[in-house]
């Protein structure tokens, strides 16, 4: 049975490899395409731990391989995963307290998209080994001016990874997420 989180549910994970797979669809096909796009920080304090731990779409891996992305949907057509990502939870570096999975739209001032106009926006989590889906956080509020959201965050606790359902929106880009989430380089 799947688990269906709320916003703010905290479930523990209880996995080795996880699969996390993301969905969208546009409400509308017509104008520019809606080409939303998954980035991972992997965070210690709040910042991403170092140059290379900041998986987006031109950084398709971890440098030790435990958090990988996989292709860029376009266009988000088509029902289940659009973009997936894959997370060796037994691999992570020890100094990674945090995963934080957000969702940003390409060219969202360009193109006068937000999330009030994507559906059906969701983040599942499956176990690798088996397909067998954990659980899934739909998110159910209009983000109407909003262009990216955090989805959700795999973290620590204790020697157990859970994930929190966060469904939190902003409005920003991708650039948005970077300056968040880097810690200024010193030098
Ligand atoms: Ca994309
Ligand atoms: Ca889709």
């Amino acid at each position: 049975m799947v688990l269906n989180l709320k916003k703010g549910q905290r479930v523990e994970v209880g996995l080795r490899k996880v699969r996390l797979g993301l969905g969208w669809n546009p409400n509308s096909t017509s104008g520019a395409p809606f080409d939303l796009d998954v980035s991972l920080c992997l965070l210690q304090s709040g910042k991403v731990v170092e140059d290379g731990h900041f998986i987006f779409y031109n950084n398709l891996a971890s440098p030790d391989g435990s958090v990988r992305l996989e292709g860029d949907s376009l266009d988000g057509a088509g029902d289940g995963d659009d973009e997936v990502a894959h997370v060796d939870l037994t691999q992570v570096a020890s100094r990674v307290e945090e995963i934080l999975v957000v969702v940003s739209i390409h060219e969202y001032e360009e193109r006068k998209q937000n999330f009030g106009q994507v559906r059906n926006s969701y983040i599942r989590i499956t176990d690798e080994s088996n397909g067998t889906e954990l659980c899934r956080y739909e998110l159910d509020e209009d983000f109407s001016i909003e262009s990216a959201v955090e989805f959700g965050r795999l973290y620590r606790k204790a020697d157990t990874w859970r994930f929190e359902a966060v469904g939190r929106a902003f409005n920003g880009g991708l650039q948005y997420v970077v300056d968040q989430y880097y810690a200024v380089s010193e030098g």
